[in-house]
């Protein structure tokens, strides 16, 4: 199994545990936010799509360029589309070669310099970063039984 898989195979764990998160969450708290200038329930969820797609391509294109995020308006339109994001990620991972992993990327933040790998390791952290976020969201508009961590 290519390097690749075996890191997909782990940030899938977390994205399978996202989108029962997100299973869990009705439509009149898309729009929630728990502070003024937050990210609301429904942009933070795309957001980590959207976003995390970018990052994977990245070792591909070396493009820091914002994702392409249809406007969603119910808690399944947002569902939908980061289900989409997911099988994409998953196309891009599948062709992800150890070599590539191992070239120097063009990266311009100093955080992501290094080897391609880095935009994996970084996408995973996002991942994480902002799925705990969720997991606060989740809870602050009233959902008590939450999905393990994993
Ligand atoms: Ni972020």
């Amino acid at each position: 199994m290519s390097q690749a898989i075996q890191m997909m195979n782990e940030w899938l764990q977390h994205r399978t545990v996202l989108e029962g998160l997100l299973a869990k969450i009705d439509d009149k708290h898309i729009d929630f936010k728990p502070w003024d200038d937050a990210m609301t329930l429904g942009e933070l969820a795309l957001h980590i799509a959207g976003w995390n797609d970018v990052f994977v391509s990245m070792v591909k294109t070396e493009e820091f360029t914002s994702p392409d995020i249809p406007p969603c308006r119910t808690m399944k339109d947002v569902r939908d589309v980061v289900s989409r994001f997911t099988e994409k990620t998953k196309t891009t991972f599948e062709s992800i070669t150890d070599e590539e992993l191992h070239i120097e990327n063009n990266a311009s933040h100093p955080r992501l310099q290094g080897p391609k790998r880095n935009y994996l390791l970084a996408m995973y952290d996002h991942e994480i970063h902002h799925k705990g976020q969720l997991f606060l969201y989740a809870r602050l508009v009233g959902v008590t039984e939450v999905p393990f961590f994993r």
